[in-house]
């Protein structure tokens, strides 16, 4: 594995860091195919039952290595695309277990729109958020122009596109774009409490709930009930209901095993 994505998996939840902090964690082919890679096992390994994506340093993720975007390497803006963030937030998307981002500094263009794919992104009230796009002459790219209306609206969303404005952690928090903002000395703790308590979730009602949020995005509402309606016939089957009615009925905590 790249030294460029570091793992550590413990209690059930594996934590991926983007670890090129001399580049603030800007993304070069070889991190973006190490997170591919790192994505894809977590949601092969069945023990892994939450996930946390971080950032070396002082930095999340800056989006695009400038320097190598700009190389005379070989890899094309499609290349860039299509082989690395494209897949990338497909594979948040569609992983059916919890991936919290933990947005330990600056989140800028492609490494910010990394963050709003994710179910829950905390961060530290230092980091902040800037599309940086528009700045050197871009359009955003990963999943920012799906998103970010539908997280924060219109109006707001084209002002963050267009503008590449700094916003802060608490600003968003406030405008509904990332879950929760947390002191410095609080971060770490938040984040492990966090995770440590969704990997003793009911992993499979989770990664349903995360595949029906994800079609409620385009979904109308006859089409989202009727999923609703038959993944909840198909959980009802499952052990961790069982076992959560169960341990309710007996005043006891479930012990949940994530089938
Ligand atoms: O092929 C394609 O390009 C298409 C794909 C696009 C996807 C994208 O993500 S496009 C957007 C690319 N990202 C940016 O435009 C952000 C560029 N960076 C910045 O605007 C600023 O660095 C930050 C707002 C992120 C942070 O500002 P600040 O003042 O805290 O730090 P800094 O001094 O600017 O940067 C610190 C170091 O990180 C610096 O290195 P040095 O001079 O100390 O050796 C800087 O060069 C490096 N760095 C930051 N961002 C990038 C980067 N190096 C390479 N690529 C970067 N994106």
């Amino acid at each position: 594995m790249s030294e460029t994505i570091l793992v550590k998996k413990e209690n059930g939840v594996a934590v991926l860091t983007l670890n090129r902090p001399k580049a603030f964690n800007s993304f070069n082919r070889e991190m973006a195919f190490a997170l591919i890679e790192a994505l894809k096992n977590c949601a092969k390994e069945e023990e892994i039952r939450a996930i946390v994506l971080t950032g070396a340093g002082r930095a999340f993720c800056a989006g695009q290595d400038l320097k190598e975007a700009t190389e005379d390497n070989g890899v094309s803006f499609e290349m860039i695309l299509n082989e690395h963030y494209n897949p990338i937030v497909k594979l948040i998307r569609t992983l059916k277990k919890p991936i919290v981002a933990a947005i330990n500094g600056v989140a800028a263009g492609a490494g910010a729109n990394i963050a709003f794919a994710c179910d829950m992104t905390i961060a530290k009230s230092t980091a902040s958020f800037t599309q940086a796009f528009s700045k050197i002459g871009l359009v955003p790219d990963s999943g920012g122009t799906f998103f970010l209306p539908r997280l924060v609206g219109l109006q707001r969303a084209t002002a963050m596109m267009m503008l590449s404005n700094k916003i802060t952690a608490q600003e968003a928090v406030d405008m509904g774009l990332i879950y929760q903002c947390v002191e410095e000395a609080d971060f770490e703790s938040t984040v492990t409490k966090l995770a440590n308590k969704l990997a003793k979730m009911p992993t499979k009602a989770l990664g349903m709930t995360k595949e029906l949020i994800n079609a409620g995005l385009t979904n109308d509402l006859n089409a989202q009930l009727d999923m609703e309606g038959s993944y909840q016939i198909e959980v009802s089957e499952s052990y961790d209901y069982q076992e959560g009615v169960n341990a309710f009925l007996e005043k006891r905590k479930p012990e949940f095993k994530g089938k």
